[in-house]
């Protein structure tokens, strides 16, 4: 996620009410009558007040985050629930403003914040209350949870991910357990998620709003309904190429595991090497389509840089042997934060030599990038803004020598890089364009860290040239991003009908792995899931309170802007082979772009990069246009789809 400025950020940046039309009921009147303040000052007083308010409620929230106790949440609800009641007075207000007459800047300020909330909160003090405390706790039981057997030998998020990613290793029935495990931590969560949903939506309601969905879709500078339709437009556009990738990987899983390997012609929630089925990149070893075609090894080569670490403080140290049994956990501790520091600076270093700044120095010493072992930590990756001027700034994460967390690593930095370049707009704008710009800026790099450019920071060997070599490269990509894009989507169509009382508390399970089976077509092994499980709680996005369908425009956006980043850079021949690393025409314009924060409709914003208005995935479906092809021919003559889909 982004920002854990997300609650004040995004509390700040909403926005409908005067777009849509939507439904400025009477319960939603405003409290303050006439305007106190003409507009200019109002705008003026809601920016220093979020200066001023910034810091302190992003330390309280880093704690929380990176020290999970009773008092940290306890600090960490406390100043949400004061900047929430601050913020409802500023909504109350923001709606007694007419737009007309306004400066553009001002009429946008008041737009976004009558508009711009991820959690709308209501205004009795003791609901308000109890909503921060509910929200703190989903956060972190989640942070704090272990899957433990028989209250011993617990493992956390990452020991449980180190089985499920071994899709090799490990065994159907271990790969079952630990799975179902995980799964485990989310049930508790259920009662405290209920009364969370009726107190966010009586927020929503006071903002003006149906319910909490509503406004989160009030945040893209059009109504909530159109961009309901947006959102099914660019999955209709995907959704082919999903399904070939769906039909081929199932087709391998049933050569391996047999009958086991399918459920109704969907993919067993436990084999796809990620505890959500969002990221298919642990099943390479048996989707990779030429073996042996330029290795990829990512992975690979980043644990042996991490053992040569490890051996060389080692021999500085006189030898293993020469050390007790807490130096020698130390000096792995150490191997660790410098393997993770290394990685960081990789990722840096693609974006300084895009001509952007180095990060301050400040970064590397107050980030977490490695686990701490002794206390519990929220290990969701997060980047976050501690401030408004662009001096402390941040990442959250439990690094390991992976490809997946390299990745992750410079989609961190995308963010913090978007901190940087918006962090001269004035408070109110310090935002994405919209929320999946935020998430597409460093993705849009990830898309450039081709074969080429992984074998140019000597990740891998010197990349083959083939028609081969081609497949095996977009497959790579293809197991993240477009396995992704169902599971974009879904997590939010659970949330809006939770939200909009379609999906009642006594069918919450049941509507979850609904949607799995629609869009993402799997499903777990050992038949339904009950009531007595909350799996939506198992996924971070959900206890945290981050909307997800910006991950969705993420995936379709990045493309869009790989696209124009390419062009700028002079680039020729297909899309998928561009790499625009050290290009200082691309780095200008996408900084352009990214300067420009909330400041302005989206829509302008893209306009600026791309020519266009609209999102469109016709550039994802023109990276992927050879994989798409090998894998119909892969498929011909299989019977592809899966019932749920046809619902
Ligand atoms: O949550 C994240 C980032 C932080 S914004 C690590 N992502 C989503 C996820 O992990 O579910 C990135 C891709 C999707
Ligand atoms: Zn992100």
């Amino acid at each position: 996620m982004k920002s854990q400025r997300a609650l004040l950020a995004l509390a700040i940046t909403a926005g409908l009410l005067a777009l849509s039309g939507c439904k400025p009921s009477d319960q939603a009147a405003p409290e303050a009558s006439a305007p106190a303040e003409d507009a200019d000052a109002f705008v003026a007083r809601v920016n220093q007040t979020v200066k001023d308010t910034t810091p302190e409620l992003t330390s309280a929230a880093w704690l929380g985050a990176t020290y999970i106790n009773k008092d940290t949440q306890r600090l960490e609800s406390l100043a949400n629930e004061r900047w929430l009641a601050k913020n409802n007075e500023f909504i109350a207000q923001a709606k007694t403003y007419d737009a007309e007459g306004l400066s553009a800047p001002t009429a946008r300020a008041i737009h976004l914040l009558k508009t711009s909330s991820s959690l709308p909160a209501p205004r009795d003090p003791a609901k308000l209350k109890e909503l921060t405390e509910i929200t703190s706790r989903l956060g972190a039981t989640y942070g704090a949870g272990k899957w433990c057997v028989d209250g011993k030998d617990c493992k956390d998020i990452g020991q449980v991910s180190e089985i499920l990613a071994d899709t090799e290793g490990s065994s159907y029935e271990q790969m079952k357990a630990a799975w179902e495990g995980w799964h485990t931590i989310a049930q508790p969560m259920r009662k405290d998620y209920e009364r969370f949903v009726e107190l966010t939506n009586e927020g929503a309601r006071e903002m003006g709003f149906a319910n909490t969905g509503e406004v989160w879709r009030a945040g893209y500078d059009m109504t909530p309904a159109d961009f309901q339709t947006e959102a099914d437009r660019l999955w209709g556009q995907v959704q082919p190429l999903y399904e070939q990738l769906q039909c081929y990987t199932r087709g391998k899983l049933e050569e391996k595991y047999g009958e086991q390997g399918s459920i109704d012609g969907m993919i067993p929630a436990h084999l796809t090497g990620n505890l959500w089925q969002q990221d298919w990149g642990n099943l390479w070893p048996l989707l990779q389509p030429y073996e042996g075609v330029g290795s990829l090894d990512v992975t690979g080569a980043l644990k042996k840089q991490r053992d040569a670490i490890l051996a060389d403080l080692v021999s500085k140290a006189g030898g293993m042997g020469k050390l007790t049994a807490s130096q020698q956990v130390e000096i792995e501790r150490q191997a660790d934060l410098e393997m993770a520091t290394r990685m960081t600076k990789l990722a840096e270093s693609f974006y300084t030599g895009l001509g952007m700044p180095a990060l301050p120095e400040s970064f590397y010493t107050e980030s977490q990038l490695v686990q701490p072992r002794d206390r519990d930590v929220v290990c969701h990756a997060s980047a976050w803004p501690m401030d408004t001027v662009g001096e402390d700034v941040r990442i959250k994460m439990c690094i390991k020598p992976n490809e997946e967390e390299l990745t992750t690593i410079y989609h961190e930095l995308g963010h913090i890089y978007y901190y940087l370049a918006y962090k001269d707009q004035a408070p109110v704008f310090q935002n994405g364009a919209h929320d999946g710009f935020h998430e597409a800026i460093g993705d849009t790099i990830v898309l450039s860290m081709t074969p080429e450019y992984l074998a140019s920071i000597g990740l891998v060997d010197k990349p083959a040239v083939s028609e081969e070599a081609v497949i095996n490269g977009q497959m790579r990509m293809a197991l993240a991003k477009v396995a992704f894009l169902p599971f974009g989507l879904m997590i939010d169509r659970w949330r809006w009908g939770v939200f909009d009382g379609s999906i009642t508390p006594d069918k919450y399970n049941q509507a979850w792995w609904e949607l799995k089976a629609k869009y993402q077509g799997v499903a777990p092994a050992g038949g339904a899931r009950g009531e007595e499980f909350f799996d939506a709680g198992a996924k971070y996005h959900v206890p945290g309170n981050t909307p997800y369908t910006r991950y969705f425009l993420s995936h379709v956006l990045q493309f869009q802007f790989y696209k124009s980043l390419c062009d700028a850079s002079g680039h020729t021949g297909p899309l998928y082979t561009c790499n625009f690393a050290n290009n200082p025409e691309a780095g200008k314009r996408y900084w352009a772009m990214m300067q420009r924060g909330a400041s302005q409709p989206w829509q302008q914003t893209l306009k600026e990069l791309t020519g266009g208005e609209q999102m469109d995935a016709s550039a994802v479906l023109e990276y992927f246009a050879p994989l798409q092809s090998w894998l119909e021919e892969q498929n011909k003559g299989k019977t592809c789809g899966w019932e749920a889909a046809k619902s």
